[in-house]
């Protein structure tokens, strides 16, 4: 066996996935993603950048707050942690090879188990971390972002960077050092932050305005910890509202934009957007894309979708065009993303096959892969940014050009509409723009 089956190969029967074309029938095939090809001038493989996350894929046992595991794996038998996080590896350097993805991301327990000893948790994810380094140098797999699990252990029920008691922020601190360390080490481009206990449950407890200094406080000992280490990626902070902690201090991409300006961060930093999260905050994906790449930190993404009867973050493989293609028009006009897409997504409890996992990415890449042509053909057909700009045309001479760079008074609008009287009424268009999305695709 080569190294990228390890000793056993466990998606047995499935060989590595290609793209077949559209007219393929072929389930196990790409029909849109095919990574050589170029659009506007990059191969799909580099705009799209492509990740497995490995606690959906390969830790995930299908539990629910009702439920023990539905998915046994078999990679997760032996006793030994080392030795099954080694299997892991195996399985998942497999899983990722065969489907032909360039990269992958990982929370540090995701790699390994922990215990609640510090000093025996580095020695673990060390060990693993020169494992998953010959598994990156055999596969040319590469890592998109790590990241420290602060939300799961019971220590941090209170908060991680936030947490009320300073015995419990060193853990955090020392986790957040062992995963950039592994991070580093494995040349990963980006170090992630998600904080989904770092927030409030009730203010009657709570001092929100020292908690937020403590966690820009920690996100600044990051940086410099990071970049004394070599550290030349990006750090991301994934926006989300609630859940599990009822308000988090990350709340969308507008309030982190805020946050990273107050706190002088915005240079180090950029926003890892999920498409669930964002409808959680009662906004679309494409808004929350909209924010950052108005804000210049349009990092990367987590392309999950939600349940339109659920209300939480139910982290399924993406399937909408129509709201990939929106995307892509927002990510190609802002010039494509820092990071990758990366799915954090996971298959529903009730998919035990093995094959499962496999159809659940392939849809999930090539429907984003889709969007990706359909957004650029709508972009050099032109019309569509030709409605946009020629709405804004007011502003391109004349009093309106004066007024976008302040040469204007209110006395001078006074004396305009005044003069000029009642505006004439100008169509949105927006079902004409509604439908040439549906044309195009
Ligand atoms: C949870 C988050 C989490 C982050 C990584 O809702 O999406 O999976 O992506 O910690
Ligand atoms: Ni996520
Ligand atoms: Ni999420």
């Amino acid at each position: 066996m080569s190294i990228l089956i390890g000793d056993q190969e466990y998606f047995k029967g499935i060989g590595k996935v290609a793209y077949e074309g559209p007219e393929s029938d072929n389930p196990l095939a790409y029909r849109w993603y095919d990574e050589n090809r170029i659009i506007a001038g990059k191969t799909m493989k580099e705009h799209l950048r492509f990740a497995v996350a490995y606690w959906h894929s390969f830790c995930g046992t299908g539990v629910d707050p009702f439920g023990g595991p539905t998915l046994f794996f078999p990679w997760d038998k032996k006793a030994d942690a080392v030795a099954r996080a080694k299997d892991k590896a195996d399985a998942a350097f497999e899983f990722i090879t065969k489907l032909g993805l360039p990269y992958y991301c990982f929370h540090d327990v995701d790699v390994v188990d922990y215990t609640n000893d510090v000093n025996a948790n580095e020695g673990r994810l060390q060990e693993l971390t020169a494992y998953l380094s010959e598994k990156q140098k055999a596969s040319g797999t590469k890592l998109l972002w790590g990241t420290a699990n602060l939300f799961s252990h019971h220590r941090y029920m209170n908060g991680a960077a936030t947490n009320p008691d300073f015995n419990v922020v060193a853990h955090a601190g020392a986790q957040i050092k062992m995963a950039m360390d592994a991070t580093i080490a494995l040349g990963g481009e980006n170090y992630v932050f998600w904080g989904g206990r770092e927030g409030y449950m009730s203010l009657l407890n709570t001092n929100m305005k020292r908690e937020q200094e403590h966690l820009a406080q920690m996100l600044k000992m990051a940086v410099s910890y990071g970049r004394a280490n070599g550290f030349k990626g990006k750090f991301f902070i994934e926006p989300k509202p609630c859940e599990p902690t009822k308000h988090q201090y990350d709340f969308d991409a507008a309030t982190v934009s805020g946050f990273l300006r107050q706190h002088d961060l915005l240079d180090d930093f950029s926003l890892n957007l999920e498409v669930n999260h964002a409808t959680l905050a009662g906004h679309t994906f494409e808004h929350e894309l909209q924010v950052a790449a108005d804000a210049g930190i349009l990092g990367s993404i987590d392309a999950n979708r939600g349940d339109y009867q659920n209300g939480w973050d139910t982290d399924q493989f993406p399937i909408d065009l129509t709201e990939w293609t929106k995307s892509m028009l927002i990510i190609l006009e802002a010039g494509g993303l820092q990071g990758g897409i990366n799915f954090d997504a996971k298959v529903r409890r009730n998919s035990t096959d093995t094959e499962d996992l496999f159809h659940a990415h392939i849809g999930g890449v090539d429907t984003v892969a889709r969007a990706l042509v359909i957004a650029d053909a709508i972009r050099t057909h032109g019309e569509y940014d030709k409605i946009r700009t020629d709405r804004y045309a007011s502003f391109d001479s004349g009093k309106g050009s004066e007024f976008e760079k302040g040469a204007l008074s209110l006395e001078n609008l006074f004396e305009l509409a005044a003069a000029n009287g009642e505006p004439a009424t100008l169509s949105g268009r927006q079902e004409y723009l509604e439908n040439m999305i549906n044309r195009f695709i």
